[in-house]
């Protein structure tokens, strides 16, 4: 039976274009999302899979100031480098887009004033927060403070990334402007409120009482505290120079709060989609028979599921999400992901390291994805599970059976004798996976999903492995041709499984099995509906390795990357030794330093810690004892210049007199440095001893 083709709706969240995207993004949002996509269209249905680049906010601006540079050169910079990347791991959005394209000005413009007209927002004038010096309102993330309702120190005005709260700027303790640092002051300014607690009957009876059971329980557990608390009504303008000028007479020098115009940003990428490929972009938003979903991570969650559809609500002519999958976070080596300190695997640096290895990363990212609580991303786990999974499950399973093909038959499959019971048994196992696979990924189950994937390609090596085609070829040539024939069947549902979820594989595979020659379109019923996949007289090509070993060295290589990078970090935030007692000038004077250039070094015996050096004061040679063998072997100080106390009383150290001191620096990681404060690992505020 056909059932006619679906509509869906698919977004996944736009990224705020202050910065490159990395595997925290991937994991969360933009691989499950595609995975998806990608397999509604291979089901035959009609598919808009939108996203775009969210390009206003202050983010944005907080990233132009930083780098002297205007807004809108941060946006391009970053636009372009995202849309590169996602293309680059074959993200098969549809269309993506940008919130600062014209259509989408108008978009939002227009969905604001309709809203604004039908009287569907509160004009409010209220204190906000304000900061003199720098001479502007303090919008979202301008306000650092204490969340009012885990003790965040670092909270953001409008978000609370430790606990995903979402409050209002003035809600704050002991609030701080980001760009001065000042306490900020309050005036008054005029704003547009959406009237939130209107809407909590509705959103009550829709996602508490009408979404328990098909929504992940991350998410409905997040809306159901949130309305459970109380929803009040929320500004969504700003006192901000950058975004979508508010379109009413009076609002001068205010724009459309980032996340009221963001979201709208996926009508705006569809519309644009649509216009491009003469279609009607309406029913994708309006057709009650479409089924939207936003794919997001959970910090999204209250603006995608409570803010949004209370936009699309008041205006009424849209339809809502059927479903928000939205994800946990992945952490990278067991600390939190975070652009600003640099914790990340970005997406452009890995290809450089990876190169065309985009499907293992997709393939690690969604086995450990953090779908029901935050998960580990770690370097081990990405080598243990290609090594062991896609090299020696997925890779070895097609090497042996295009190998074999080529070797015993020249390339062409081979007519199978009578199929043995066996043979039936694996053949209709097979023809059960699209289901087992499709009602995992109904159910947003990525992983369980690709597992089962994997169990196709583990079905097909245990078959191998029993029936020894390497051995029977000696003895029974029918037998032998039964078993290839059988194992390229396997080989040719892996290529149309894998496709979502392995998509440069899938791709690389499909050539190997002179796919386009087959009488199948690569859909995913095929695999379920036909008898012969791949018939025999069909020539498939030679082979080619679908998957390398990844070397313990080039695991090292990033985890020393992410070594020097936890250095530098806490070089910056070290905090100095406080200040010793005051002396005089008097005291200072009694201080005689010279440079001095140190000649000879030698190990002391039976220390770890101590040289033996002899140093060239310009005065005199002599010997000084110096605790800095941690830091540096004898070899690496020979011939330096350093700063030489000379006239420290003498001390003997371990039976050697030690005449004078040679000044150093610690470093943040404890080793020390000469005293050179010019040497870039020397931080303000290290101590000279
Ligand atoms: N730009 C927030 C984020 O990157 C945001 C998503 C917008 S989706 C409409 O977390
Ligand atoms: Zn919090």
């Amino acid at each position: 039976m056909q059932n006619s083709p679906k509509r869906f709706t698919i977004t996944a969240a736009l990224p705020y274009t202050n910065g490159p995207v990395h595997i925290g993004h991937l994991a969360g949002v933009y691989v499950p999302a595609d995975i998806y996509s990608r397999f509604q269209r291979l089901q035959g249905n009609d598919v808009a899979f939108v996203c775009g680049s969210d390009e206003h906010g202050v983010p944005i601006t907080i990233k132009a100031k930083k780098e002297g540079i205007t807004p809108q050169q941060v946006v391009d910079k970053y636009h372009t480098i995202i849309k590169e990347s996602f293309q680059e791991f074959g993200i098969t959005f549809d269309n993506y887009s940008r919130t600062s394209a014209k259509i989408h000005h108008n978009t939002a413009s227009d969905f604001f004033e309709k809203l604004y007209e039908e009287g569907k927002f509160i004009e409010q004038t209220t204190e906000q927060f304000y900061d003199q010096e720098a001479n502007q309102f303090l919008a979202d993330r301008f306000i650092i403070g204490t969340c009012p309702k885990c003790g965040f120190e670092e909270s953001y005005g409008d978000q609370c990334e430790s606990c995903g709260t979402s409050h209002n700027a003035t809600d704050l303790i002991n609030p701080k402007s980001s760009i001065t640092g000042n306490t900020p002051a309050l005036k008054e300014t005029k704003h547009w409120f959406l009237p939130l607690d209107k809407y909590e009957p509705w959103l009550k009876e829709w996602i508490v009482e009408g979404h328990k059971k098909d929504w992940k329980s991350n998410v409905y557990g997040q809306c159901k505290s949130w309305i459970d608390d109380g929803l009040r009504p929320r500004a969504v303008t700003r006192d901000l120079d950058w975004g979508i000028p508010v379109p009413v007479e009076g609002a001068d020098g205010k724009v459309l709060y980032v996340w009221f115009d963001a979201p709208i940003g996926y009508i705006s990428a569809t519309k644009e989609w649509a216009e491009k490929e003469g279609k009607d972009w309406e029913p994708y938003w309006k057709d009650v028979d479409t089924k939207m979903l936003h794919f997001i991570g959970k910090d999204n969650i209250v603006f995608h599921c409570i803010i949004f559809p209370s936009m699309l609500k008041a205006e009424g002519s849209y339809i809502l999400p059927e479903n928000v999958p939205a994800n946990e976070f992945l952490n990278l080596e067991g600390n939190k992901i975070s652009t600003s300190k640099n914790w990340a695997v970005w997406l452009h640096e890995y290809l450089q390291d990876f190169p065309n290895q985009q499907d293992v990363l997709r393939y690690v990212l969604t086995a450990n994805a953090p779908e029901t609580k935050d998960n580990d991303f770690t370097w081990a786990d990405f080598q243990a599970r290609n090594n062991n999974e896609l090299v020696a499950v997925f890779g070895n399973f097609i090497n042996r059976v295009v190998v074999l093909t080529n070797k015993y038959y020249n390339g062409i499959v081979p007519k199978p004798a009578s199929l043995s019971e066996v043979d039936l048994k694996i053949l209709s196992e097979l023809k059960a996976y699209p289901k087992v696979i499709e009602s995992s990924l109904e159910r947003y189950r990525f992983r369980e999903a690709q597992a089962e994937l994997m169990n196709v390609a583990r079905l097909g090596n245990k078959y191998l492995a029993d029936e020894e085609p390497w051995k029977k070829v000696k003895t029974d040539e029918e037998r032998t041709k039964t078993i290839m024939y059988v194992s390229l069947q396997i080989a040719v549902a892996l290529a149309v499984l894998s496709e979502p979820f392995l998509p440069f594989t899938s791709t690389k595979l499909k050539t190997m099995l002179c796919f386009s020659e087959l009488d199948i379109e690569s859909v995913w019923k095929d695999i379920s509906n036909k008898d012969v996949l791949i018939p025999p007289a069909h020539q498939i090509a030679k082979g080619d390795l679908l998957f390398s070993k990844i070397e313990d060295g080039q695991v090292q290589q990033q985890l020393d990357k992410l070594e020097a990078t936890k250095k530098s970090n806490e070089m910056m935030n070290s905090s100095p030794e406080p200040q010793k007692d005051t002396i005089q000038f008097d005291d200072f004077t009694k201080l005689d330093m010279r440079v001095g250039t140190i000649l000879e070094a030698e190990k002391m015996a039976k220390t770890k810690k101590l040289l033996i050096l002899k140093v060239d004061t310009g005065i005199d040679v002599r010997t000084i004892v110096s605790g800095i063998a941690e830091s540096f072997s004898p070899e690496e100080v020979i011939g330096k210049k350093v700063t030489v106390l000379v006239n420290l009383a003498p001390r003997a150290l371990r039976g050697v007199d030690s005449e004078g001191m040679i000044l150093m620096a610690e470093a943040p990681d404890g080793k020390l440095v000469f005293l050179n404060p010019d040497d870039e690992k020397v931080s303000n505020g290290a101590s000279i001893s």
